[in-house]
C-alpha cells in the first residue's frame, strides 16, 4: 500500500496514454534463448520494482490497478524465465501492477481454479485491484502491444496464439493461458470452479461461467496476442479423466462452486522484491 500512498502525494500526473510510446512491438528471441534469471538478479535488474513485485508508472497516472496472478507448483525455471520478459513489458506498457505467485503447497493434484480463487481473495485482502490477469507460468508474451489491461465489456483472452499451434487460435472457445477479468467480472461469475483437479477443463469452464452471466468474451488479435509456451517436461502430465463429468454440470454449479466456496489454508506469505508469494494448501479431490 505504501507505493500507492506515495504516488497519491505527488503532484497530479496526466493520465497514462492509451498506447504508450514506450512499446517496442514483437520480439523475436527464440524460446530456447530465453534466460532463466534467479530472483536476486532480477531484483537488481529492476530496482524500480517495489517489494511484493509492485510497480506503477512514474510519468503518468494509471487508471487501473492490476494483479498479475500466476498459479504455481514446482515450476521454478518457468517462473524465472517468464519474469525477465514480463516485468519490463509491464513497465513499458505503463501498467500499475503487482505480481502474485500463488503456490499450491500440497502434493494433492494441481487445482488451478481454486488457486485463482485463493489469489483473488488474498490479493483483495492486501490491496484493491481493478483488474486481474490470470497467467499460466509457462506462457512467455512475445509482443508488448498485447496490453495487460481489463475491459469492462468482457473478460479477455490474451493468449490467442501460441508457438505450439503455430500462433493460431486452435478452437474458437479456447480461453486458457492468459486471460483478464475485472474485479467485478470475476465476482459476478463467482470466480472459477474449485472442482477441476489435474490438467484440462477449468479454462473451458470459466469461459462458460462468463458467458452464462451474460458477458461478451473478447480476444486479442493473433497479430499481437501471441506467446511462446515453454516446453513441459512431460506433456499431458496428470491429465484429468474425470474432467468431463465435472464439466457437464458446470452451469448448475456456478453459484455454489467458486469464489464463495473456496476452502484453503494459507501456509506462507512472502513479500519478496519481485513478487508476492502466497502458498496455500487444500484437501485432495473429494
Ligand atoms: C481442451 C481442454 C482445455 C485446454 C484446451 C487446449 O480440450 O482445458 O484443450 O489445450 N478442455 C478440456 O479438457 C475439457 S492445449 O492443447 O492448448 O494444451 O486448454
Amino acid at each position: 500500500k505504501a507505493g500507492h500512498a506515495d504516488a497519491a502525494m505527488n503532484v497530479k500526473l496526466a493520465p497514462c496514454p492509451r498506447f504508450p510510446k514506450t512499446l517496442e512491438g514483437r520480439t523475436h528471441a527464440a524460446i530456447d534463448e530465453r534466460p532463466l534469471i534467479q530472483p536476486a538478479r532480477l531484483a537488481a535488474m529492476f530496482p524500480e520494482v517495489q517489494n511484493g513485485g509492485h510497480h506503477e508508472p512514474t510519468s503518468c497516472q494509471s487508471d487501473e490497478r492490476t494483479a498479475i496472478v500466476i498459479p504455481y507448483r514446482d515450476r521454478w525455471d518457468h517462473l524465472h524465465t517468464l519474469l525477465p520478459v514480463l516485468i519490463p513489458m509491464l513497465m513499458r506498457q505503463q501498467i500499475d501492477f503487482t505480481i502474485y505467485v500463488i503456490e499450491q503447497d500440497s502434493s494433492t493434484t494441481f487445482n488451478k481454479g481454486l488457486l485463482f480463487n485463493a489469489a483473488f481473495l488474498e490479493a483483495m485482502n492486501m490491496d484493491d485491484y481493478d483488474c486481474f490477469i490470470l497467467h499460466d507460468v509457462d506462457m512467455i508474451p512475445l509482443d508488448d502491444r498485447n496490453l495487460y489491461r481489463c475491459n469492462v465489456s468482457g473478460p479477455i483472452h490474451l493468449s490467442a496464439g501460441t508457438n505450439k499451434f503455430n500462433y493460431s487460435v486452435i478452437y474458437d472457445g479456447l480461453f486458457g493461458g492468459v486471460v483478464s477479468f475485472t474485479r467485478e467480472q470475476f465476482r459476478t461469475i463467482n470466480g472459477a470452479s474449485n472442482m477441476y483437479f489435474g490438467w484440462g477443463g477449468e479454462d473451458d469452464d470459466i469461459r462458460d461461467r462468463a458467458w452464462n452471466k451474460g458477458f461478451k468474451l473478447l480476444r486479442k488479435p493473433v497479430e499481437y496476442g501471441v506467446y511462446d509456451m515453454i516446453r513441459h517436461r512431460k506433456f499431458g502430465w496428470s491429465n484429468n479423466p474425470e474432467r468431463y463429468k465435472v464439466f457437464t454440470t458446470r452451469l448448475k454449479r456456478q453459484d455454489i462452486d467458486g469464489l464463495n466456496t473456496a476452502v484453503y489454508n494459507i501456509t506462507g506469505v512472502g513479500v519478496f522484491p519481485i513478487y508476492t508469494w502466497i502458498s496455500v494448501n487444500f484437501d485432495a479431490d473429494i
